[in-house]
């Protein structure tokens, strides 16, 4: 089927779609009434005691240590805001260490395995690691782990698949977008193609052989992200969730968040992407003076795989729980003189789905929602340097500030305003350093 053929045909069956998903890109809260999850589903770790999170932590490491859990990584996003050609996870953000997100991200894995081992006796701790890729991302992903000897891990605890694309259309959403006369332009499905792409690529299935039973799943540009973490994962097991997420207080009404709220028409977990709530509902405040709605999605979700496999086929095969949501952007593309330009404004239509938009198939008792402290587990990688937020400077600033607070409480000693590095390879979440005791470390020293 030649390209014209191609975009001829889909043009017919998504264009109902496209129009469909127009609609719910500017009406997504229109008609629905939310409020803040009740307490009987939001946790927070900030008000936890200590005591609780060891038994979270006792109970996640247990699992790992069993062999029970396992990671998706979604790594799919073209990062273009970032402004790489790299995937996102490649790049050197700018540490002492010249460390990689992907290698951050692994070094938490190998330092997780070994606190299970350590705890429970065990030599084999292993965490199977699910990559997703997309087309664009997936030869320079895999290539950088094989080059980096995957980070420490086994190869074959590195599993790779890729998630679907969608054709982007022009802004009107009627023309497929042809990026050569022989082929239209493609986009990764977003994150929610997760769904679609742990059931074609068999991961159920080994899950199964595993013996997985837990899931955690993050988005590869949060450097700060505790890749597997135990107090997560025994926290959703403690509480028999199927379905858990992460949060952070929201910084301020216009930070470029989803917010986890309760749908008060189905009294069920939903989120509101920053890209489709309306500015009086981002602003509202309540009587305390705070943002109404101020849990902040930071894509760091727990699944149970028993609900995977209960529920995943369900999800996929209805647009009620994946719809398809838009993003305008910048595609290059063929213009009407059949002419191929890399445009400096928008000039067409992404179709993405929401890993979050299942939210609302989880009843409330199965819902958990953890609150966690920005500073210690949220700096994302979104804008490239200059820009106000989220930048690779941001990034490097939180990732020291966090280690040198961790040292500093082990009662090392720096001059003031100095940061040293702490290896992922050394500290998982601050414990284990003890030997930096009256130490004097020097500025950007990697312990
Ligand atoms: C995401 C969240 C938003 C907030 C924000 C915080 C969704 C839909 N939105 O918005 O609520 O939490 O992050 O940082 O979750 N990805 C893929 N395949 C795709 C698209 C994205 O793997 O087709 C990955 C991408 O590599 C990244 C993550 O999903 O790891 C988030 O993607 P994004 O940066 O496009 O999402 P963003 O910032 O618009």
């Amino acid at each position: 089927m030649s390209a014209q053929e191609k975009k001829t045909q889909l043009e017919s069956q998504l264009s109902p779609v496209v129009q469909q998903a127009i609609k719910l890109s500017q009406t997504a809260t229109e008609g629905r009434s939310f409020r803040p999850l009740p307490s009987s589903s939001s946790f927070s770790l900030i008000d936890s005691d200590a005591d609780v999170k060891a038994q979270w932590g006792h109970l996640g490491l247990e699992a790992i240590s069993q062999g029970k859990v396992g990671v998706i990584l979604m790594a799919g996003g073209q990062g273009t805001r970032l402004g790489s050609s790299m995937p996102k996870g490649c790049y050197n953000i700018g540490l002492p260490s010249n460390k990689s997100l992907f290698q951050i991200q692994a070094e938490k894995l190998v330092k997780v395995q070994q606190l299970a081992n350590e705890k429970f006796g065990t030599t084999d701790a292993r965490v199977q690691w699910y990559v997703m890729t997309s087309k664009p991302t997936r030869d320079n992903t895999e290539n950088f782990f094989k080059e980096n000897g995957y980070f420490g891990l086994s190869k074959d605890q590195i599993v790779f698949f890729n998630q679907g694309t969608l054709p982007c259309f022009d802004k009107a959403g009627k023309q497929i977008l042809l990026e050569s006369k022989d082929a239209i332009a493609e986009s990764p499905d977003g994150n929610g193609g997760l769904y679609k792409a742990i059931y074609t690529n068999g991961l159920l299935e080994d899950f199964a052989a595993r013996g997985i039973e837990h899931i955690h799943m993050y988005c590869v540009d949060n450097v700060l992200v505790r890749v597997a973490d135990p107090v997560f994962i025994g926290f959703s097991i403690e509480n028999k969730f199927e379905l858990a997420t992460k949060v952070v207080r929201k910084r301020d009404a216009s930070e470029s968040v989803g917010l986890i709220v309760l749908d008060e028409a189905l009294q069920r977990p939903a989120v509101i992407e920053y890209s489709e709530i309306s500015k009086e509902l981002s602003e509202q405040k309540d009587n305390s003076g705070l943002l109404s709605f101020r849990a902040a999605n930071i894509v760091n979700h727990y699944y149970s795989v028993e609900l995977l496999n209960k529920r995943i086929t369900t999800w996929i095969d209805n647009q009620e729980f994946l719809p398809f949501h838009i993003a305008y952007k910048k595609i290059p593309c063929l213009n009407e003189e059949g002419v191929f330009y890399k445009p400096t404004e928008p000039n067409g239509i992404k179709l993405e789905q929401f890993i979050f938009d299942v939210f609302k198939d989880i009843p409330l008792d199965k819902f958990g929602c953890l609150e966690v402290e920005r500073s210690d587990e949220f700096s994302p990688l979104k804008n490239a340097s200059g820009a106000k937020n989220d930048t690779p400077e941001t990034s490097v600033a939180n990732y020291l500030k966090l280690g040198t607070k961790w040292v500093k409480d082990q009662g090392a000693t720096l001059e003031d305003g100095d940061l040293v590095e702490v290896s992922s390879l050394t500290s998982y979440a601050g414990e284990g350093l003890e030997s930096v005791k009256g130490e004097k470390l020097s500025n950007l020293q990697i312990i």
